[in-house]
């Protein structure tokens, strides 16, 4: 137990950090050398997930950490395109949609020897990386660590080269994403104007079952018709134009400026900075840094809306920003060291009663401000509270905090609160942000991961 996390010596806090590593080791699965998020909703490998899911492992367990990294990274796409699922090729048709829904092969860029869907997720990956070589302990685990950056380097390079190239096609600096789950919010109230503008007739549908909605408590905490109807439509705009990203962005009718996306990709860039400076690249380093440095800079130039005090994302589709207040926006401070104006802003919102309330009162970050008519306690991305969320906007506010005791005391909060309601209710998915109480996937292993993290 003292090598699982030496920092903690309380015993009610050890069985708390002990029962998170038996929530990853339990979503394990061998054949795969990777995690499920989740063992009865999500039976493969999700990119984001995966990220967070290797900071968990990379302060107990340097091999497996990086065996779930070289896992993920082994279904990367030729063209440097980090796929958002990777198919568990022996688990049974329980997930929706699978991998022969995706027609990936219509790509000449697919993998050639995995499964996997046509979308992204959140850029993570280099933050885990760099973890994991900061957080190896031994000898031995720091070797082990040095040689993944050394493999890894490369295919991060990939990876984010493919986003700049691909996907920020006007040169701005910021990425677009094309598919509502490539923000990895799936159904945020924020999609809801976008995903209205498309007009379907049936037959423009493809055909498709869902399984999703036997498995989780009500169905109402499951995206609707609406919802799932344009979700497939996307791919199918995706393999019909063979996955070429410029045709794409021609035709896609969702083309989304995402802030929690592009903070995280600013601040993977200063990861990435970070491990080609181990790596000794220096020249890399320098170039990975103001790449950086520039998203941090479009996000609070082009995403932040000075008279709401808010980052918002931008539909590059219909030229506007979306002035939906979602969680996502409040991660701007995770990728970006804002002026003291913004950070003030942020910090006015976090004690509007519409987020935490001026005493704190609410349990943790709600998805969406709760004066958002599209606000619900229960429906997933609609309301409710998620721990990685929490987990990047408390980072960002101690990033930026410097001097700002506002910002300190609610990140504060963020972790004491997000800590005890999870030591209460158990790793779930989400989380009623009025009342705690848990929603969606139990055993769900990035709560668990992050715990993880935060404890040790
Ligand atoms: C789905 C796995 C994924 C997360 C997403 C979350 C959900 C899958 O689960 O999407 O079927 O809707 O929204 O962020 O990566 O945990």
């Amino acid at each position: 137990l003292a090598s699982l996390c030496p920092a903690v010596t309380d015993p009610t806090q050890q069985a708390f950090v002990t029962s998170a590593k038996a929530v990853l080791d339990g979503n394990w699965v061998t054949s795969m050398n990777s995690t499920l998020p989740s063992p009865n909703l999500y039976p493969h490998q999700w990119s984001w997930d995966s990220a967070f899911i290797a900071l968990g492992y990379s302060h107990y367990d340097t091999h497996k950490a990086i065996a779930e990294t070289d896992a993920l990274f082994r279904a990367q796409w030729r063209n440097g395109l980090l796929p958002h699922i990777v198919f568990n090729p022996n688990a049974d048709e329980s997930y929706f949609p699978g991998p022969a829904f995706w027609k990936i092969h219509t790509s000449p860029a697919h993998p050639l020897n995995s499964q996997t869907s046509g979308i992204v997720q959140p850029p993570v990956h280099a933050i885990a990386s760099l973890a994991i070589y900061n957080n190896a302990k031994s000898a031995q685990q720091k070797k082990l660590a040095m040689h993944h950056l050394q493999s890894v380097y490369p295919k991060l390079v990939n990876w984010h080269n493919y986003l700049y190239n691909e996907r920020d096609p006007l040169k701005e600096n910021l990425v677009y994403i094309r598919h509502m789950w490539e923000s990895g919010m799936d159904n945020s109230p924020a999609w809801d104007d976008a995903l209205n503008a498309i007009q379907l007739t049936p037959d423009q549908i493809p055909q498709y079952t869902r399984v999703d909605k036997g498995k989780v408590g009500s169905h109402h905490e499951r995206p609707n018709s609406h919802f799932y109807d344009r979700a497939v439509y996307l791919i199918k705009v995706f393999y019909d134009n063979s996955y070429d990203e410029q045709a794409i962005f021609k035709s896609s009718p969702f083309l989304i400026q995402d802030v929690l996306f592009n903070s995280i990709l600013a601040r993977a860039g200063e990861a990435l900075a970070d491990i080609a400076h181990i790596l000794g690249k220096k020249q890399a380093a320098v170039h990975h840094r103001e790449q950086s440095a520039k998203t941090a800079a479009a996000i609070s130039s082009k995403l932040y809306h000075a008279e709401d005090g808010f980052y918002y994302d931008y539909d590059m589709v219909a030229k506007k920003l979306i002035r939906t207040k979602i969680s996502g926006g409040l991660v701007a401070l995770y990728g970006a060291k804002v002026d003291s104006t913004h950070l003030n802003s942020i910090v006015n919102h976090l004690y509007d009663p519409a987020f935490l309330g001026p005493d704190l009162s609410s349990y943790t970050i709600p998805s969406v401000a709760r004066d958002d008519p599209g606000y619900t306690n229960t429906t997933y991305w609609k309301g409710p509270a998620w721990i990685n969320i929490n987990y990047l906007v408390r980072d960002g506010l101690l990033r930026n905090g410097n001097g700002n005791e506002d910002a300190v005391k609610i990140a504060k909060f963020l972790k004491t609160r997000s800590m005890s309601m999870l030591g209460a209710a158990g790793f779930y998915e989400y989380f009623n942000p009025i009342s705690g109480s848990p929603h969606g996937g139990h055993q769900f292993s990035w709560s668990a991961a992050l715990t993880i993290d935060w404890m040790c």
